[in-house]
């Protein structure tokens, strides 16, 4: 099945991570986010993936291009992020005939991609208990009559996975007309199809579409336990690993870390020594976990340092952030209600009774700074030390 994954899109609901790394490159235990699309798209039996790329289109290209894939890997480009029908469309010319796959980039699939291909026109759909905010499938058994966004009134609880098999015949109608939000999408080229195929919905076991900052955790919560689990860094026998804990190459563990899996530790990374690291929990390349310091379930990216005396949960740091001696983040209201987070200018729950912080690339806080559970601090700011961090800068 000749696949097109979608990863031009700006990632604005992930800002300020994406503000200098496009959302497809986001760490997800030890790969891009996009790579795990991809993998799964080759798993289920993807017979060539024409990626097309946009915003960092260069980034993207030059990351997953580097890499050795089974199947014939290409790229084309969409100018302007008009909406995912005109990013199919950008594709277009690079398709071959018969029928193609479509999966949006940002999500991670299970194992059931492989009947969706499998299954000639289909949508991968997936049931949630409140799909009101979701584009929802109109079902009558297993075929899909259509697909309505946002609705008041949901007609079932099957909501639109991101993934796709059109038939050739639905290559003209990618060229729609803007919807009422402005875009080009796909889902009307879905409701055509449906009106002239039988559309079938292919159900997802585990599903999750990574949009926003709290979801990459999920994510990493996700496939960090289905890492590989090398120990091939260098790990003191007199640290302690329990669980699935995965050490790359050129990683260091010093003497008295305890690493509770599933962990990732990067190339570069060093852990240590008396550093207690829970899972899930990712550290990127270089990234730094020093003496006296407690993570859980975090995002660490590439070059950010946690060196000493800091209590770091529920949180994600982009590149090159450095927490001063002593920070603490907060990661539970008292009223124990989930914590919210800012997305677009919009407080929102996270959904999570626990969450902390979310850290753009080059944020430094002073010694001794305490970061309220759910702030947001945007690329580059600074906290001063023994300052108290109520809102977002
Ligand atoms: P969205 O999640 O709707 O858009 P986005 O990724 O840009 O994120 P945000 O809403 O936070 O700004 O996109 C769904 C998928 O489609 C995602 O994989 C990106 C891709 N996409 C494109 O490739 N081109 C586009 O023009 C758009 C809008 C999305």
């Amino acid at each position: 099945m000749q696949t097109v994954v979608l990863a031009a899109g700006e990632g604005t609901r992930m800002r300020p991570l994406t503000d200098r790394l496009p959302k497809p490159m986001l760490p997800v235990a030890g790969e891009p986010l996009v790579g795990h699309c991809i993998e799964g798209a080759i798993a289920a039996g993807a017979s060539r993936v024409v990626v097309v790329v946009g915003y960092e289109a260069e980034t993207v290209r030059e990351s997953l291009s580097s890499r050795e894939w089974p199947v014939p890997v290409e790229f084309v480009v969409q100018t302007e992020q008009r909406g995912t029908a005109d990013a199919v469309r950008a594709a277009r010319e690079a398709l071959r005939d018969g029928p193609f796959a479509v999966l949006n980039g940002d999500v991670l699939y299970d194992d059931s991609l492989r009947e969706l291909f499998e299954s000639g026109p289909a949508v991968g759909s997936f049931r949630v208990d409140d799909p009101g905010s979701y584009g929802v499938l109109e079902t009558e058994g297993d075929r899909v009559h259509g697909v309505v966004e946002k609705p008041d009134d949901p007609p079932s609880e099957l909501v639109n996975a991101g993934a796709y098999v059109f038939p050739e015949a639905a290559l003209p109608w990618l060229d729609v007309e803007e919807s009422d939000r402005g875009e080009l999408e796909l889902t009307d080229v879905l409701q055509r199809t449906c009106e002239s195929f039988d559309v079938t919905a292919v159900p997802f076991d585990r599903w999750l579409d990574v949009g926003r900052p709290w979801e990459l955790l999920a994510a990493n919560e996700w496939k960090l336990s289905e890492a590989d689990g090398r120990l091939a860094g260098e790990v003191s026998p007199d640290a302690d690993l329990r669980g699935h804990v995965t050490v790359e190459q050129g990683a260091t563990i010093e003497p008295g870390a305890v690493i509770e899996g599933p962990v990732y530790v990067s190339s570069g990374a060093h852990v240590g020594p008396n550093a207690y690291v829970r899972g899930a929990t990712y550290l990127g390349p270089d990234a730094k976990v020093g003496h006296a310091v407690e993570v859980k379930n975090s995002v660490v990216m590439a070059d950010s340092h946690v060196p000493h005396l800091t209590y770091l949960g529920d949180s994600v740091l982009g590149r090159g952030v450095n927490l001063g001696a002593g920070t603490t983040v907060a990661n539970l209201r008292h009223d124990g209600e989930p914590v919210r987070l800012t997305v677009k200018g919009n407080r929102v729950s996270t959904e999570r009774r626990k969450f902390g912080i979310v850290c753009g690339d080059d944020v430094k806080t002073g010694i001794n700074s305490t970061l309220n559970a759910g702030v947001t601090l945007s690329t580059g700011a600074t906290v001063d030390p023994g300052e108290t961090v109520l809102r977002d800068r």
